[in-house]
């Protein structure tokens, strides 16, 4: 095999010395300047994946919820579900190989998986709002075509659009039109066929006031609008027109800070949505008529969504297990009421779309969310005939029942989390349901809860084990926690190396706000004494710890029904 013609032009995009990136949660991140290597080594790569899997690979440029000066890459496999895992391998391998290894390192992967050069690649590019996007796709590019690869430069989407283009492809349509206009009528199609059933009168048009994070997100709810014009009306907040991306707003502030983005404007009880930098995630809240914050996230989208799908699934009279997977992260109000009120299974896998993407696949029905609000709902083969088979045979009932699961597969997008679709879908199921935010809010109360950071020398010295609850090593740090814990009632704390940031993430709940944020600052501290910590030991008052702010509200104490 003779890469020379990669290696030559591989000089053109060097890799910063003693630069070591790892292929991580979702893929590669960092500042911008430092990923021009990666993004032409991922343009490689992608052409191998596609050559391997003889199918349309798609490659996202973003950082998400990251700040703007931050950039990102990851790859998309052919039913617009992640990278497999072992290929995340070969990855971080390709983007560290000094200039001179560039050969073998991709010699090595093509034998690995015995990767027929000759066949054919395809490859689809997307990107993000940000500034160095654009250059960076170019770089992409560059990778695709030395390999000979060919490739469709999507220019600006969501990244779960992305995900959507590749599924379609991959599928020959079957899934959708790989286009924008596709994307946008399958959804807007969903969505109004859903809701017909809806006495229009009362109901509509309804109007949710979306904060887009000053993002990709934006602009394309700007595009989507034009298909669902009178049924419903978006008001958008932080467009990107002046505001900077992710800063003090987007759905990861809104979900950390736990308090509304700057640069909306929110009426009493209104409804109001975030969503992140690259619109796969997605939060929604309002402030009730004394001023207080009320949050729901992904924990409240998953019981919601399971609820109505568990309805309709009786009233269609089909049977199939509805399954939720949530992380760590989820509220154990919401874990409570799924198991012990609503009955339906919970699986708790470790933080990452992966993990819960996966499990999700185990069950007919998977509805997956992370309480920061990415997440969408996987339906299997079996399910989806079974539904189709009772729109066939059903009673009358039983078919207007199935009719309404149908629209609701086809206005969520099952390859991966999507802000847009997970928004449409809320709103379609509070009209049917005749269901208010605050109502929505009331079904159960969160427990009170606080996110910290620590920063300590290495973050791997933090070793966990069932599903992120339980910290192995450093010796001695979980029967600290566990020490702690028993201090407060209701409460739980985990501790766990974040898989994007070079921080140790820290999380607690307890009973009342006040013992949350104790708890989450006495858990900080135990982990900078025994993790190594470095820089401003973790203080008492929450309000002046790395990244987070004053709270502005005290929850009440939780009573289970
Ligand atoms: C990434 C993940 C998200 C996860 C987060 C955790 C994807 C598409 N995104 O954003 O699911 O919650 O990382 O970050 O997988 P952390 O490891 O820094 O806490
Ligand atoms: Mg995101």
């Amino acid at each position: 095999m003779d890469f020379s013609e990669v290696s030559k032009k591989s000089a053109l995009h060097p890799k910063p010395a003693e630069l070591v990136l790892q292929y991580g949660t979702s893929g590669f991140r960092t500042k911008a300047q430092d990923l021009d290597h990666v993004m032409f080594r991922m343009g490689l790569l992608a052409v191998f994946r596609s050559k391997c899997t003889k199918s349309t690979i798609g490659i996202m440029v973003t950082a998400s919820h990251n700040p703007e000066e931050d950039n990102g890459v990851k790859l998309v496999d052919p039913l617009g579900e992640m990278l497999a895992a072992t290929w995340e391998e070969h990855a971080t391998n390709l983007a560290n190989a000094e200039e001179q290894c560039i050969s073998s390192a991709l010699e090595n992967i093509a034998k690995k998986e015995a990767i027929d050069l000759q066949q054919e690649a395809f490859v689809v590019v997307g990107r993000d709002t940000r500034q160095s996007s654009e250059k960076l796709v170019q770089t992409v590019i560059d990778g695709v075509t030395i390999l000979g690869g060919k490739y469709h430069d999507y220019g600006l989407l969501t990244t779960p659009q992305l995900h959507y283009m590749v599924c379609c492809r991959n599928t020959l349509g079957q899934y959708g039109t790989a286009t924008e206009e596709g994307y946008y009528k399958k959804l807007a199609q969903a969505f109004m066929n859903l809701i017909k059933e809806v006495s229009s009168s009362t109901h509509f048009p309804r109007c949710l006031i979306v904060d887009g994070a000053n993002g990709i997100g934006a602009l394309k709810l700007k595009e989507l609008q034009h298909y669902i014009q009178k049924e419903f009306l978006f008001s958008i907040f932080n467009d990107g027109t002046s505001g900077k991306l992710n800063y003090l707003c987007g759905a990861d502030f809104v979900k950390v800070q736990q308090k509304p983005p700057q640069g909306i404007q929110m009426k009493p009880n209104e409804m109001c949505c975030s969503f992140d930098g690259d619109a796969d995630r997605i939060v929604f809240y309002y402030n009730d008529s004394n001023g207080h914050f009320h949050l729901l996230d992904g924990d409240k989208i998953a019981t919601l969504i399971s609820t109505f799908i568990k309805e309709l699934l009786i009233k269609a009279n089909v049977d199939l297990p509805v399954a939720v997977i949530q992380t760590a992260y989820a509220n154990g109000s919401s874990t409570h009421y799924l198991e012990d009120i609503m009955k339906v299974p919970v699986h708790c896998v470790k933080t990452g779309v992966k993990h819960l993407h996966h499990k999700a696949l185990e069950s007919d029905i998977g509805v997956y969310f992370e309480a920061n609000g990415h997440g969408t709902v996987l339906f299997s083969k079996t399910a989806e005939e079974k539904i189709r088979s009772q729109l066939k045979n059903g009673s009358k009932e039983e078919k207007k029942a199935a009719a309404m699961l149908q629209y609701t597969i086809d206005l969520i997008n099952q390859t991966v989390g999507d802000a847009i679709s997970d928004m449409l879908a809320i709103e379609a199921i509070l009209a049917i349901k005749g269901l208010s935010v605050q109502e929505w809010d009331a079904i159960y109360t969160d427990l009170p809860s606080r996110q910290l950071k620590v920063k300590v020398a290495d973050r791997c010295v933090i070793t966990t084990t069932d599903a992120e609850r339980n910290a192995v090593t450093p010796p001695g740090l979980q029967v600290q926690i566990d020490n702690l814990v028993k201090k407060y009632r209701f409460s739980r704390a985990f501790v766990r190396p974040s898989g994007t940031e070079d921080i140790v993430r820290v999380y607690a709940e307890a009973d009342t706000q006040e013992n949350a944020d104790t708890l989450a600052y006495e858990v900080s501290l135990a982990v900078y004494q025994m993790a190594g910590g470095i820089g401003e030991k973790p203080n008492p008052h929450i309000e002046n710890m790395f990244n987070v702010t004053a709270f502005t509200k005290e929850k009440t104490a939780i009573v289970y029904p």
